[in-house]
């Protein structure tokens, strides 16, 4: 599918679903170094690999947050490919990167069944918009191949859901009650029933906006796995748009390994001022080649504008 017509189903839809988004051959390094975070589908259900005890019992216990210990899966954060969808989708050339996380599930570590629901309460301050311009962009990205039995999320058309309310935000499956203000207890058979399963191949890439229901699903495959990315991308103005500071990690060795292998294009969608923004003076440029010896400043010291007072 190409970005045109994948623009058109997202704001149709809400999301698109595009299976093998990411070739084979981008997606090899960051796969290969994947033991670098997570055990094995072996290490884990052999019991072999002693990183598998923080598995156990809470779902979310398995994401690591960006900087990555592996350079190859930071960098694919912000492949050209996911950057070039995140621009269409967005409609706009300077998209941010709010989130990056990379997660591991095991059949049987912990339920991974979720109820329905939208992911905006904890990546905007606000609520989320259908206006041009204000939108927020979640990805999952699949490192391994996720059909049915591994736990692909499930996705509802904005067809379904447009008229739904900002509160409730979890729609519960049938059975369970709360009286919390933000769960609907009312079991949603019609919201169930039009759920569309996001299995695909390794590579595959639903994108979704802030305010589309999903949900995750379980692990049934005998001694599965499954390794994603969940992304969040927003225009670089919607300033409400947050999850982490990518600052408060900056001083990690993991940071600075990304940084010298990062293309200026992608230091951008993290929030470096572009080539030619008044931030780059001989003074920043002086500092930032002691700050990151090996990051080749060429880009932005061909447009920097002279010090002040010379
Ligand atoms: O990982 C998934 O498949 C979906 C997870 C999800 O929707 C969530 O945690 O909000």
């Amino acid at each position: 599918m190409d970005l045109e017509s994948a623009a058109l189903d997202w704001r149709a839809d809400g999301f698109v679903i595009l299976p093998g988004f990411i070739p084979a051959e981008e997606l090899t390094a960051a796969v290969s170094e994947l033991d670098l975070l997570f055990p094995s589908a072996d290490g884990f259900h052999d019991g072999t690999d002693p990183r598998r005890a923080r598995f156990i019992g809470d779902e979310f216990a398995g994401i690591d947050t960006f900087p990555f210990a592996s350079t190859e899966i930071s960098l694919l954060a912000v492949n050209h490919r996911i950057l070039a969808l995140a621009q269409a989708l967005l409609d706009d050339s300077d998209v941010h990167i709010y989130t990056a996380e990379a997660w591991a599930k095991y059949t049987g570590a912990c339920d991974y069944d979720q109820d329905l629901h939208r992911d905006y309460l904890n990546h905007t301050l606000l609520v989320p918009s259908t206006a041009p311009g204000c939108q927020q962009l979640e990805m999952f990205v699949f490192l391994s191949d996720v059909p049915e039995e591994l736990g692909p999320p499930h996705l509802l058309s904005r067809a379904h859901t447009a008229d739904i309310p900002a509160v409730p935000n979890w729609f519960l499956r049938p059975g369970q009650h709360s009286a919390w203000r933000f769960n609907d207890d009312s079991g949603s058979p019609q919201m169930y029933g039009a759920e569309v399963s996001g299995a695909g191949p390794a590579g595959t890439v639903i994108a979704f906006e802030s305010g589309t229901f999903h949900r995750g699903t379980q692990l049934t495959a005998s001694r599965g796995a499954r390794y994603s990315m969940h992304l969040g991308f927003r225009p670089s103005g919607l300033s409400w748009g947050q999850r982490v500071g990518w600052a408060a990690r900056s001083f990690e060795r993991e940071w600075g390994e990304f940084v010298h292998r990062a293309s200026p294009r992608q230091l951008q969608a993290f929030g470096f001022p572009p080539p030619g923004h008044s931030y780059w003076t001989a003074q920043t440029l002086a500092g930032m080649a002691l700050r990151y010896p090996e990051l080749d400043l060429t880009p932005w010291s061909a447009s920097a504008s002279a010090p002040r007072g010379s």
